[in-house]
């Protein structure tokens, strides 16, 4: 290429030549550094949006980044055919940060939640003892968890489910948040787990009530149903603790990981279980190319370092306060509500003279900080949480700034 790179260029080249199965906002990003990143020509912004909560630790950290090029010049994938001299040392490490006896390792999230749904139905025949074909997995309403067929067979949301049938059969919708409902659902004697996001991020940063998932893995625990916790985007500190999960001291079953599981640097997912439900599943049974490979372990486990080595579940709570305060001291029509935990928060916009969430994204893209609407109707803040408290109200005024502009 002799042309001369350009944000114009960029988006032009992927407009050609690229699937159109994404609407970005017009960034053109082309370096990343903590919370900071950089368009094509050098204009600086705060992150808000991590890559999905994949960036927790920060954009480019050095210590992941050490840990991708020592391991990347030495042994990057030798599929599972082989022992690799990294993974046992990344599953030990793993299971004893989360307290499991077992990890399975993938890449994407999607892939670790079919991982999951395997797993429980393999453990619905073996250990719990329903007829074969028969088991059911319950699920919730204005769920994310992921793209897949079997993922998009258990989502309400048309955009990812419709045109893409015929569906994979098998489960249980049941209203997030609604434990009369789940607690109707588990009389079914062929459910075998139940899958739920901690906290909603597809739906909005919905924050279900307190107690919502205590009660509900105590439902499960009573009609010996497996309850599996979707942490791809809440786990790894984003919501203040370790695991959203945490917040109530609840252990589930089946733990799925991605995202931050490798500070964004690297597709790393994982699914931890204990031996009773993880050995059911077989040599030869279920598996991935890259699941487990050298570089990605490597890169995991400088990932989890650094959430202890920088407290980063206890900065999340900490800046997530102020966050969520100074947003709600906005004097704004247009600021509907402001919800979260911990860094992942959202604010819900009331359109104001045709003006909506998109124009508000717009806006603060201008005022040098990079969000993304969902729905519509609802802006998510999810900056690194490496972001400094400095650094955080310097992002708070350019919002306001951009929020009131619009008054
Ligand atoms: C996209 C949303 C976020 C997830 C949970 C599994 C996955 C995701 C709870 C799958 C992925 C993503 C993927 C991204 C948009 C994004 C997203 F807006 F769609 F809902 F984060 F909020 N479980 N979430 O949130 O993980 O296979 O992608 O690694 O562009 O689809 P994946």
């Amino acid at each position: 290429m002799t042309e001369k790179m350009t944000s114009q260029l960029a988006m032009k080249l992927e407009d050609k030549h690229g699937a159109h199965n994404y609407h970005p906002l017009p960034v053109v990003l082309a370096k990343g550094q903590g919370a900071r990143v950089w368009n094509v020509e050098g204009k600086e912004y705060f992150d808000f949006l991590s890559a999905y909560s994949a960036v927790n630790q920060g954009h480019c950290h050095p210590k992941i980044i050490g840990a991708l090029t020592e391991q990347a010049k030495t042994l990057t994938l030798t599929s599972r055919a082989f022992f690799n001299d990294v993974l046992g040392v990344y599953e030990k490490y793993i299971t004893e940060y989360f307290g499991y006896d077992k990890v399975l390792p993938m890449n994407s999230g999607a892939e670790g939640d079919e991982t999951a749904l395997k797993l429980c139905r393999k453990w619905a025949y073996l250990k719990k003892g329903v007829p074969e074909n028969q088991a059911k997995i319950i699920v919730c309403e204005g769920n994310f968890h992921g793209r897949t067929i079997t993922v998009i067979s258990m989502s309400t949301d048309p955009d990812s489910r419709a045109g893409f049938g015929p569906y994979t059969p098998g489960f249980i919708t049941i209203p997030y948040n609604d434990l009369a409902a789940l607690e109707e659902a588990l009389k079914d004697p062929n459910v075998a787990g139940f899958l739920v996001e901690p906290i909603q991020g597809e739906a909005g940063v919905f924050v279900p009530d307190e107690g919502y998932l205590k009660k509900a893995y105590d439902l499960c625990k009573s009609k010996n149903v497996l309850f599996i916790a979707d942490e791809v985007q809440t786990g790894i500190a984003r919501t203040g603790k370790l695991l959203a999960c945490d917040h109530e001291g609840v252990r589930p079953d089946i733990l799925i990981l991605g995202k931050a599981l490798s500070g964004g640097v690297y597709p790393v997912s994982a699914v931890l279980a204990d031996d009773d439900i993880m050995l059911t599943i077989k040599p030869g049974e279920h598996g991935s190319t890259f699941g487990g490979n050298p570089l990605a372990a490597r890169v995991a486990i400088a990932a989890l370092e650094v959430v202890k080595d920088e407290k980063l579940a206890e900065k999340a709570e900490y800046l997530g306060k102020i966050f969520r305060d100074e947003m709600k001291k906005i004097k704004s029509e247009m600021i509907e509500l402001v919800r979260g935990k911990g860094l992942l928060n959202a604010i819900v916009i009331r359109p104001k003279n045709g003006k909506t969430a998109w124009d508000v994204c717009v806006e603060m893209a201008e005022n040098g900080v990079l969000a993304k609407p969902t729905h519509g109707h609802i802006i998510r803040f999810a900056p690194p949480l490496v972001i400094t408290e400095d650094e955080l109200r310097e992002a708070i005024e350019r919002i306001k700034k951009s929020i009131l502009s619009f008054e």
